[in-house]
């Protein structure tokens, strides 16, 4: 195929060793407390190449027990910031001792390309932790002087145990998204991957304790959402990366249960704005790699393209002509730029929508299909002529499938990249300065990239409008979103201030 090869997968068939597959909680791996199992499967082939424990109700009161036990009477929270910090500067180098292992556990799970795991995903996770243990010592308060005759001061504290549901398509970088701030605040953490992807979260739940993280402080559950998700949400303090639809749930659980704080990262439709005055071949690669990086599976995506109608038909030449450039194949391959589907449902839904562009009449221009018959290969796809109102405009598809849209005017192209129930991340492509702040003024989302696209930097925080969530990641507001204020008041008797 012109796209890569998929079927000789076997020439780069690379299974690390899977060390670790139970559950880990009160610092050891154990069984499921139902001895059940489920498979973990190869996204390359569609088929299992191990099975882990999986954990349910019963587990995930064990390891909250542990956790509590360990934020209540345990060293982890009473540590002076800067001690914190050191052991997490440990684990971050252990992870960096272990790149390829870990990389490959990625790759082989998730569909990720090997060569992408290895100089951005899991280097990324040392840099997440280093970042927060840097911050651990300077969690400060202040000093108020209130009314006469009275001071007081405030104290950040760490809310306590944190439960964190986290998804399969960045397996590595949303687990320390959320357990470095939180470990970086003094809280305690339990912690459920996507039952796609559990296999590189066990080998950091070994490493944390190799680096001196003492046993209960970070807990694993694998597990299914409607089990082991749903006994979290129910429990303790919570932060969700996923679906909007089981963001919702999460909120429910929280409401009905603790009315515990909950920070929610959810899905995107985002809209990046191509201007005529911008530099065509640069601002065709920002959109390619904006839609295509990760086959598609990036909450920010840039999947709803509006170019103004001057470049409109060269920017559809060369997006298609980049398309078919692009190689999918085996991710291990490092020529290939695009891996399979993380998972089976995942590909069949990403496949379905395409079905639906067709059906509402949207011009297909490249792609459209599943590439081979094994594994969740899909070619890269692009629609034009799209419409607000089709499903593929509306829904997070998550896949390798781009909508590109004509406009007319600055005012047009906000009003419509406006129109969308989510609010993540937008993109404006100009040389004109005016027309770049006016955008990133008028678009209602937690990001805005401009002249540039899916750029993540630590110390920016991200997060949603709209329904695409609440709650920042990333950034100092990342760390605070682990700490509660409390404020401490006292009497100066006698004080004439
Ligand atoms: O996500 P889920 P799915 C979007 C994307 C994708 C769609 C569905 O559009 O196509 O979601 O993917 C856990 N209580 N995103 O079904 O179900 C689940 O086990 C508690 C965007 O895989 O939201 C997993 O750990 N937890 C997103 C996590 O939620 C529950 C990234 C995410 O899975 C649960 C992933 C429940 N009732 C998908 N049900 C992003 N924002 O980046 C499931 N889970």
């Amino acid at each position: 195929m012109a796209n890569g090869s998929p079927n000789d997968t076997e020439s780069f068939l690379q299974i690390p060793p899977i060390k670790f597959s139970k559950l880990f909680i009160d610092g050891k791996f154990v069984d499921a407390v139902s001895g059940k199992t489920f498979e973990v499967v190869d996204p390359r082939s569609g088929e299992a190449i191990a099975r882990v424990s999986e954990g349910d109700k019963e587990d995930v009161d064990l390891a909250v027990k542990a956790a509590r036990q360990a934020f209540d009477h345990g060293p982890w929270p009473r540590m002076s910031g800067s001690e914190r910090g050191s052991i997490m500067m440990k684990f971050a180098d252990l992870i960096e001792e272990n790149i390829e292992e870990l990389a490959a556990l990625d790759t082989i799970n998730g569909g990720k390309l090997f060569s992408h795991c290895k100089v951005i995903d899991i280097p990324a996770a040392a840099k997440i932790l280093r970042y927060y243990a840097g911050a651990a010592d300077k969690i400060h308060g202040t000093v108020l002087k209130l009314s006469k005759g009275l001071q007081g001061y405030t104290l950040r504290e760490p809310i306590g145990v944190v439960g964190s549901i986290i998804p399969w398509n960045f397996p590595t970088l949303m687990f320390f998204t959320k357990a470095a701030p939180a470990l970086a605040a003094g809280c305690t953490v339990v912690i459920k991957p996507a039952k796609q992807t559990p296999l590189s979260a066990l080998y950091y739940a070994h490493l944390a304790s190799l680096a001196g993280i003492p046993d209960r402080v970070l807990n694993v559950i694998n597990g299914f959402g409607e089990t082991a998700g749903s006994a979290i949400s129910s429990h303790m303090d919570l932060s969700f990366t996923g679906s909007t639809e089981v963001g919702r749930k999460i909120m429910t659980a929280a409401a009905a249960s603790n009315l515990k704080p909950v920070s929610l990262e959810l899905g995107g439709k985002s809209p990046l704005i191509i201007f005529e005055d911008a530099d065509i071949d640069e601002a065709v690669d920002i959109a390619f790699y904006g839609l295509f990086y990760n086959k598609g599976e990036v909450c920010v995506a840039g999947s709803r393209v509006y170019v103004q109608e001057g470049i409109y038909e060269k920017v559809e030449k060369k997006l298609v002509e980049k398309a078919n450039s692009w190689i999918v194949g085996d991710p291990f391959d490092p020529r290939v730029n695009q891996g399979p589907q993380t998972g089976k449902k995942q590909f069949q839904k990403i496949l379905s929508y395409i079905e639906h562009g067709k059906r509402d009449g949207a011009m297909l221009l490249t792609g459209g299909k599943q590439i081979g018959n094994k594994g969740f290969y899909v070619e890269p796809t692009i629609f034009s002529d799209v419409k607000e109102d089709m499903t593929i405009a509306k829904e997070e598809i998550f896949g390798p499938v781009m909508s590109l849209m004509k406009f007319k005017t600055m005012e047009e192209a906000i009003k419509r990249a406006n129109d969308t129930t989510y609010g993540l991340a937008a993109g404006v492509i100009t040389n004109n300065l005016n027309v770049a702040n006016t955008v990133s003024r008028s678009i209602r989302a937690g990001t805005i990239w401009i002249n540039c696209y899916t750029r993540f930097d630590l110390d920016c925080s991200y997060g949603g409008y709209k329904m695409s969530g609440f709650g920042k990641d990333f950034g100092l507001d990342g760390l605070h979103q682990y700490l509660q204020i409390k404020s401490v008041v006292s009497p100066i008797h006698d004080s004439p201030w």
